[in-house]
């Protein structure tokens, strides 16, 4: 059944930009750079967290669940005498999500789901090559190395978590723990080389006037790409616009990578910044600075291949300028996934190489055959997962390059004419073989809602599939899934209050095993979204709620747990 909320639906219906391919003069020729390789990282398991003091004898570090971290990666082509024309890829946390330039300051600690800290350390060669240049996001506070930011300047989000300590669950990167509120920022006086975040298509009430223009400043959030996973295969196809005639051309790619330390690129060499709240949130990042390859190719009438295995240099660690620093002893060149290796030898056709650029022409007039029998395979309160057969590149034969998702409230049709305005979902799963069964997913749903879903094929030279559309309605909340913290959150006006904090500590240890942790939790369950939302915009509610909270916040103060 359809539920609609106004307001939500609103939100939920509001359009989106689209990025539309260039394409070749011709339009049966397209042109299409192939680049392959494979992206390092440091894989999940028990590891025992940076610090920046070492270990003492009463307080010997342990390992724990630690989650995989994947690089940073961006790639973009210069002419031969070094001047920038295009970034054709970059990963979407820095491409999408903006955290080169998002507020708080750049050495705020770091962990998985981390939304705080420009990082401007991540691609500062590309940075500087790039001519673009961005306001800097400041907190709208102008607190810049505080953590925790007042209530009526945030709202909800949907990518990043709070910042955690190392003993909070979620520590492993498996999910937010809790309904997270962020201050979205404000432009500043300052200018910074990097994009802005670009997922927030419908600004919230409490955010600020700058958020509505993240979006249409942030050109590329259309090469974004979601990071490949450690030891997958990448392969980056992007289409030759007519301004790249026939000629030579260099490619670089510069890879970043948090926590990839050495005796030199320590966290007691770049330890967090000292004497801030919640400075002991997250662990250090900085390790080993990015590193860069460069691959020189040419565009031709024919197919042309290009792969390079050594790394041309590193970036500045403190991300000040945009020079490469020669190789040195500095980095480490001799261990897979880190420094030098952060790209891993990939082969591919006989060959063997850390980048490849594959340079061809092809003439397709042939569309992907449209995406068939399509089902839903998993409905839960804030996502769905459609399953249907893929097809290939012409009709069945070969296999796609992506997919395009949209969806829209309700039982409504999604048609050629109204596909670009509909909402868009990322899509970053796994490309199927024409044939097999290809999965969807869509993210960031409303609960007990209908939609409409829609999905179009399109091959390496951007031929579209027609599309196949379905309905399907998200299931209700679960009564787990409601932050027990939420009325508090809302009523102390700042995720990381302190009050809140105990109290979520408080429930997290205790809860499940006292009767006022029951009462508490009754209460909560009962009333905490739906009283949440109201208590937030009011000033005099949230006093309110806050008194009601105080005598429990007394007891738990004045218990031993
Ligand atoms: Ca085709
Ligand atoms: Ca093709």
């Amino acid at each position: 059944m359809a539920v609609f909320r106004r307001g939500l639906a609103l939100l939920a219906c509001s359009p989106v930009l689209l990025a539309v391919p260039a394409r070749a003069a011709d339009p049966s020729t397209c042109r299409v750079i192939n680049v392959d390789f494979t992206a390092g990282g440091i894989a999940a398991g028990n590891r025992i967290p940076p610090t920046s003091t070492p270990p003492s004898s009463d307080d010997p570090a342990k390992p724990i669940p630690s989650p995989e971290i994947t690089p940073q990666v961006v790639a973009w082509i210069e002419k031969p005498s070094g001047e920038y024309l295009h970034t054709i890829y970059i990963t979407q946390q820095t491409g999408r999500y903006g955290i080169g330039n998002r507020p708080g300051r750049f050495d705020f600690n770091s962990a998985a789901g981390w939304p705080y800290g420009r990082r401007i350390t991540v691609f500062p060669v590309w940075a500087h090559r790039q001519p673009v240049t961005f306001p800097q996001i400041d907190f709208r506070n102008a607190q810049d190395d505080d953590l925790s930011h007042p209530y009526n300047e945030s709202s909800p989000e949907s990518h990043f978590c709070r910042p955690l300590g190392i003993v909070d669950n979620g520590w492993d990167g498996t999910s937010c723990a809790s309904t997270v509120y962020t201050d979205k920022g404000v432009f500043g006086a300052a200018t910074s080389h990097y994009p802005p975040r670009s997922d927030l298509s419908a600004p919230a009430a409490t955010d600020s006037p700058s958020v509505a223009m993240y979006k249409t400043m942030n050109q590329f959030d259309a090469v974004s790409q979601a990071t490949p996973r450690l030891g997958n295969r990448t392969q980056v196809s992007w289409p030759i616009p007519p301004d790249l005639g026939p000629g030579d051309y260099v490619l670089f790619m510069e890879v970043a990578l948090e926590q990839d330390f050495n005796a030199t690129y320590s966290a007691l060499a770049y330890p967090p910044p000292p004497g801030i709240s919640y400075g002991d949130y997250g662990v250090p990042y900085r390790g080993q600075p990015s590193v860069v390859y460069r691959v020189p190719f040419t565009v031709a009438d024919t197919e042309t291949v290009a792969m390079m295995d050594e790394y041309v240099g590193y970036g500045d660690p403190t991300g000040q300028d945009g020079s490469i620093r020669p190789p040195d002893a500095t980095i480490t060149s001799d261990t897979p996934n880190t420094g030098a290796l952060r790209l891993l030898m990939t082969s591919l056709d006989g060959t063997t190489f850390r980048v490849r650029v594959d340079a061809l022409t092809e003439r397709d007039t042939t569309p992907p055959s449209a995406p068939s029998d399509m089902v839903v395979s998993d409905a839960t309160s804030r996502g769905v997962a459609l399953a249907f057969a893929a097809p290939g590149d012409d009709g069945m034969l070969g296999t796609v390059k992506g997919y395009d998702v949209r969806y829209l409230v309700g039982d409504v049709p999604i048609t050629a004419a109204n596909f670009d305005t509909a909402n868009e979902a990322r899509f970053d799963a796994e490309i199927a073989a024409a044939g097999q069964l290809q999965i969807v997913a869509i993210k960031d749903l409303l609960p007990e809602t209908e939609y409409t879903v829609a999905v179009r094929a399109f091959d390496n030279c951007s031929n579209t599939s027609s599309i196949t559309t379905t309905t399907v309605t998200t299931t209700a909340r679960q009564s787990g899934e409601v932050d027990a913290c939420f009325v508090a959150t809302a009523a102390y006006g700042s995720i990381l209050a302190n009050d809140v904090e105990m109290l979520r500590r408080f429930r997290d240890s205790m809860l499940k095993r006292s009767v006022l942790g029951e009462l508490a939790v009754e209460t909560y369950y009962t009333f905490g979204p739906s009283v949440a939302g109201v208590v937030g915009e009011s000033d005099l509610l949230r006093s309110t709620a806050r008194d009601i909270l105080t005598p429990l916040v007394d007891r738990v103060r004045g218990l031993r747990w």
